[in-house]
């Protein structure tokens, strides 16, 4: 009988957001269409909250989608660039290059060769890692139990 090891690194918020591009001129503001939380596997992928199906959203597409990665202590992630649709599925990988995302390295660091991953430490979510994360939620909560900030 094989056994099936689910590894589950964390819960995220995978969001949505539509729009022509960002920064560009005499176009409307990028929109959230649709958030919901969502698994952050060991390999990096993303899955609903079943642990297994991809996220799913109901909704009509027609406008470009940027992907927004929210974790309670990385720093928030969006897409550089539109997600391409190939075969109903839109998706970005974030851990091919400081490229996926808007950004660059501001937002990821290279943690092996060629893998990216989110830079972590924002304790306090205000999208930056400082020493304000250190001294008020890191020195307090070293050695506690549980998930900090709750
Ligand atoms: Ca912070």
């Amino acid at each position: 009988m094989k056994k099936l090891i689910l590894v589950i690194l964390t819960i995220i918020f995978f969001s949505l957001f539509k729009g022509y591009g960002w920064n560009t001129p005499g176009m409307a503001s990028p929109t959230v269409v649709a958030r919901q939380p969502a698994f952050l596997m060991a390999g990096g992928e993303v899955r609903a909250a079943d642990g297994f199906s991809l996220p799913q959203f109901n909704f009509t597409v027609n406008q470009n989608l940027f992907v927004v990665v929210e974790h309670r202590n990385h720093i928030q992630v969006m897409s550089a660039q539109p997600a391409p649709l190939f075969e109903n599925v839109y998706s970005r990988d974030f851990r091919t290059g400081a490229g996926q995302n808007y950004g660059g390295e501001l937002g990821c660091v290279e943690v092996s060769p060629g893998q990216w991953g989110l830079t972590g430490g924002d304790g306090n979510g205000d999208s930056q890692v400082n020493n304000t994360d250190k001294n008020d939620i890191w020195i307090p909560n070293t050695g506690s139990g549980g998930q900090t900030p709750d």
